[in-house]
């Protein structure tokens, strides 16, 4: 079910402005307003491009084999497959939440390789139907929590990213890894529009990267990753905000310094690096205090860590979450 209802407790879209409106907004006091508007709005897409939404269904995704349920999965009850793959955030594919539903079928997603570079001894390509054949492949339920303050449960399928990384041989310099999204406007329509300077970029700490939470999904509800959701492969990180979970991955770099990220980059005093899910730091235009679950109609609190502080709260154990948010 698509979430349709607003509760009277819910921040109105004025609260929080979604990141694609408040940008081009900027771009407005910057004068290119004009042009960032209506490429956005018609010209970037044009008239052939306009679809209506369909709602996916699992049938039209291939099946996963043998995939094994996770320890570290929630309980809690999954969102449907239809409010998964229908209210997305994919600004590759434009800023509202129905566009990469309508619009993510234009990207070709197979074949697809990930160029691996940067401080490790084995430099190479990952091809993802390799991966995917070779790799154990675990169930993960979720919550993702949005820095938008919604929610969902999810169940991915995915690879621990640890084991992924290992076989390139990281070495002692690698301290960071950098991952980048699929540049391709032709493929991309909303990358038409110079909302962010594209391609998408996130970053990780190692020790963050190495966490056994921390999976490259290939999947949800045990079949292929549909597009909107950022086929073929896409990062999770559970006890971060929803932006650090970077989609369509073509490229991973082991780096010695904090990697430039596309958030982070474009309004530093709204998207730090960790990001880490934290109700006792506020967003400065809106509290990260509660959230509401789509699907649902009240709120609820939102945990430290997204809930997920048993396994993760050593890593920034001696750090300033105020500062480093
Ligand atoms: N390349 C890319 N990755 C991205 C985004 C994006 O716009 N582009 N949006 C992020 C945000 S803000 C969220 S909340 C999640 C949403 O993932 P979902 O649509 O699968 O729920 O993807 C993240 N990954
Ligand atoms: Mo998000």
């Amino acid at each position: 079910m698509l979430f349709r209802f607003r509760s009277p407790a819910d921040p109105t879209p004025s609260d929080i402005t979604p990141e694609g409106v408040y940008l081009n907004r900027r771009r407005l006091m910057q004068g290119a307003g004009v042009t960032a508007l209506t490429g956005l709005a018609g010209g970037a897409f044009g008239l052939a491009g306009l679809r209506s939404a369909r709602a996916a269904e699992p049938g039209d995704y291939a099946p996963l084999p043998d995939v094994q349920p996770s320890a570290f999965s929630t309980d809690e009850d999954q969102n449907d497959f239809d409010d998964i793959t229908t209210y997305n955030n994919f600004y590759e594919f434009g800023t509202s939440k129905d566009a990469p539903s309508r619009y993510a079928d234009q990207m070709a997603t197979s074949p697809w390789e990930i160029r691996v570079e940067g401080a490790c001894a084995k430099p190479g390509t990952l091809g993802v139907a390799d991966l995917i054949e070779r790799s154990p492949l675990e169930e993960r339920i979720y919550r993702l929590r949005c820095v938008e303050a919604w929610s969902m449960v999810i169940p991915w399928v995915g690879i621990p990213l640890a084991s992924v990384l290992q076989r390139f041989e990281p070495t002692g310099n690698a301290k960071y890894v950098a991952f980048e999204t699929l540049e391709d406007p032709s493929q991309m329509p909303g990358q038409r529009s110079r909302l962010i300077d594209w391609p998408y970029r996130e970053g990780l700490r190692i020790d963050e990267a190495m966490n056994p939470l921390t999976i490259l999904a290939v999947g949800l509800y045990g079949r292929a990753m549909p597009n909107q959701n950022g086929a073929p492969v896409r990062l999770i990180v559970p006890w971060k905000y929803g932006f650090k979970s970077i989609k369509s991955i073509v490229r991973i770099a082991f780096t010695e310094d904090q990697p430039a990220t596309s958030w982070n980059r474009l309004q530093p005093s709204e998207y730090g690096f960790y990001a880490n899910v934290n109700p006792n730091v506020d967003h400065p235009r809106w509290s990260q205090a509660r959230e509401r679950r789509i699907g649902d109609w009240g709120r609820r609190d939102t945990l430290m860590f997204n809930g997920y502080g048993e396994q993760v709260a050593s890593l920034y154990r001696g750090m300033d979450l105020k500062a480093n948010y």
